[in-house]
């Protein structure tokens, strides 16, 4: 029993799985699909579906985006064990707020009546299977003008695929030459794998000629963290540069920044080396006793805060 307002009460909902391999005659243990930190606030609305090689989806709104307890988007969960224990990952672009009911209320007033948001999420996976999870979405980016007397109606619908291609094209002139990057990965969330090539062509900015280029195979562990980086090194003379990318799971996104190598000692790693000779060098310009071109990793002439940002950020990040 709740007393009180329901807008006071402090709730902490979650979602669980719990199995049968008798036909329901007896069940296992109950698993939370969340822990810690992700479980924090409601989890509500779940609906599961497998797809055609064992993997177990378990889809759902979501209030831990919201410190509040209020906002809900929606988080895909991803098995690969049958429910013994599950990674996650966030899937909608921006949060809904329940008081903007699209039956019941105007323009996030409640008007004294119930807000309404459904009765049940959706999930389903497809035979490539990508997964379909739809909720109730009433984000006001999306419909910021509704009709009179109407609630911010809008409702989406979103696709998370299991293999999407992950693409990137592009082109920088950096320390006097033309530097041009591009990805293509897949991703496999049953496996938390991100796969495919990359490319770095290193051009003369003038006339165009090839200084650089090379085609990298990778193939990296991206883990529950769901993002990565990595270091595509472009080992050019007299000073070698280096692409920083980073991928974005959750966004299907890759960005790419070009610099002098943050790998200044071209060991493979971005490293203790690298930043003490990079801190030897701290404060330098061009007529200084201690300069080092080479840790001015954004060419700007000095070994600067901005270098520093640069090889903090890509620190331990694998170079390829
Ligand atoms: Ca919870
Ligand atoms: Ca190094
Ligand atoms: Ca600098």
């Amino acid at each position: 029993m709740l007393t009180g307002s329901f807008k006071t009460v402090v709730t902490n909902t979650d979602v669980f799985v719990v199995t049968s391999s008798d036909g329901g005659a007896t069940w296992g243990s109950v698993t939370p699909v969340l822990k810690g930190d992700p479980a924090q606030n409601d989890q509500f609305y779940p609906w599961t579906a497998v797809d055609s090689k064992g993997v177990l989806n378990v889809a759902f709104s979501d209030r831990s985006f919201d410190p509040n307890n209020i906002k809900y988007g929606e988080t895909l969960a991803i098995s690969t064990n049958g429910g013994t224990s599950f990674s996650h990952m966030r899937v909608d672009t921006g949060l809904s707020n329940p008081d903007d009911s699209r039956w019941f209320t105007n323009g996030g007033q409640t008007n004294g009546k119930a807000t309404f948001i459904g009765d049940y999420n959706g999930l389903a996976v497809g035979s490539d299977r990508a997964t379909h999870p739809i909720w109730t979405d009433m984000r006001t980016s999306a419909f910021p003008n509704p009709p009179p007397g109407r609630g911010h109606n809008t409702q989406d619908a979103v696709t998370a695929d299991p293999s999407p291609a992950i693409t990137l094209t592009s082109t920088v002139t950096f320390d006097g030459v033309q530097v041009t990057t591009s990805v293509n990965f897949n991703v496999d969330t049953s496996t938390m794998t991100l796969t495919g090539t990359a490319t770095v062509t290193v051009v003369n900015a003038t006339t165009m000629t090839t200084i650089f280029s090379k085609s990298f195979t990778i193939s990296l562990v991206f883990g529950t963290s769901l993002g990565i980086k990595f270091i595509l090194s472009a080992p050019t003379v007299p000073l070698s540069l280096a692409a920083s990318c980073t991928v974005s799971i959750i966004a299907g996104s890759a960005t790419c920044i070009v610099s002098r190598n943050p790998d200044i000692n071209l060991n493979g790693s971005v490293d203790a080396f690298d930043l003490s000779a990079m801190l030897a060098s701290f404060g330098a310009t061009a007529g200084s006793t201690n300069n080092n071109p080479a840790v001015d990793l954004n060419a700007n002439g000095t070994v600067d805060a901005f270098d520093l940002s640069i090889l903090l950020a890509d620190f331990g990040a694998p170079v390829f």
